[in-house]
């Protein structure tokens, strides 16, 4: 038996060094130069598969998303679709993806960008600030990042609802469910943040006329946004006319349609927009391996996969 990472875009010496590390006994192979014999392969792990790679392993059993979103495998246009994909899910990516969402819910709270902007003039403004009590935030996705960003804004003191297909249970935190919520969601929400996964119900979910639907009674008078999902989930376009209407306060992007973001984005240069390089929540190789080599390890006991995509949900 042998596994195999297929990783055009990461550096796969670390990957392969970190997997022979905590799993010495499992034969790895990587994608393209050291493959070895095909039939030998029984498990991949995967990101942005070039089309056609994971077709071409006859005795595939599992595939594994080394990320928490699948969109990057599913959009292989020739994924066999008999065999089960499972995805990360992690306490340390799970922990790295709130310590962003808290950072720049903090930083649009706190003002940080002016504060920045000051000293730089050398311009001493103490401003006044307002209690986290007075900012709603309304978190689209609600699974397992969403849920833990949740709880520690909560415990920040922050007014946080979360908004997912199925109503949710946490202290603390209202639920909003189902489309036929999603407007009262936005009423309420002056900080609007994305951990939703890319699907086609979520693909330009963050439009203008989802902006114009969120609250205007916040501190700053107009709404705030936050994508950590995915990019496709945002429409640029809608963002940059929404802030240069002052329909919108600010926002924070760390994913983006096109990744890295092209050097002619306005994203990057408009004064409103902070532009993050999809690192929310980087995967720390030895951390998500021994996680990876753990579900193989389950597969071949014959128990259940831990975290089974559901592909007709996309997630
Ligand atoms: P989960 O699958 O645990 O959670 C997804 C959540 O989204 C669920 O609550 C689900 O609802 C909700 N959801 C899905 N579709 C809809 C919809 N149409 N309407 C309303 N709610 C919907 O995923 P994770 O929390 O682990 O990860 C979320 C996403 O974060 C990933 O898919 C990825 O895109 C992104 N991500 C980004 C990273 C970065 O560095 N920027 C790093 C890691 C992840 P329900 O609970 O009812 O099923
Ligand atoms: C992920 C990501 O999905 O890194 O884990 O975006």
């Amino acid at each position: 038996m042998a596994f195999l990472f297929i990783l055009p875009t990461w550096p796969i010496d670390v990957w392969t060094s970190a997997m022979r590390k905590v799993a010495p006994g499992l034969d790895v192979r990587a994608w393209p130069d050291a493959m070895g014999r095909l039939e030998d392969i029984e498990y991949c792990a995967a990101w942005l598969p070039p089309p056609g790679v994971v077709k071409s392993l006859p005795n595939l059993k599992v595939i594994m998303s080394l990320g928490a979103g699948v969109d990057a495998i599913l959009k292989d246009p020739t994924l066999p679709d008999n065999i089960p994909i499972v995805r990360v899910n992690d306490p340390d990516l799970t922990g790295r993806m709130t310590e962003y969402i808290v950072l720049h819910v903090l930083m649009h709270h706190r003002q940080q960008r002016r504060l920045d902007e000051n000293q730089k003039r050398r311009v001493w403004d103490s401003f006044p600030t307002h209690a986290a009590k007075h900012l709603s935030v309304g978190i689209m996705g609600m699974g397992v990042m969403g849920a833990d960003s949740a709880e520690r804004l909560r415990d920040l003191g922050f007014r946080v609802a979360g908004w997912s297909r199925s109503r949710k249970t946490i202290p603390g935190v209202e639920s909003f469910a189902g489309e036929s919520e999603f407007d009262a969601f936005l009423a309420r929400t002056d900080v609007l943040v994305s951990l939703l996964p890319a699907t086609a119900d979520t693909d330009g979910i963050i439009n203008r006329e989802t902006i114009r639907k969120l609250s205007r009674k916040g501190p700053f008078g107009a709404p705030i946004v936050i994508n950590a999902g995915r990019g496709r989930q945002q429409v640029a376009e809608d963002i940059l006319a929404a802030l240069d209407a002052g329909e919108l306060h600010a926002a924070t992007l760390d994913v983006f349609t096109t990744e890295p973001l092209p050097e002619d984005s306005p994203l990057w240069t408009h004064p409103k927009v902070t532009v993050t390089p999809h690192c929310a929540a980087d995967s720390d190789p030895e951390t998500i391996c021994a996680y990876v080599a753990g579900n193989i390890a389950k597969h071949q006991r014959g128990e259940a996969l831990d975290n089974l995509v559901d592909r007709a949900r996309g997630y």
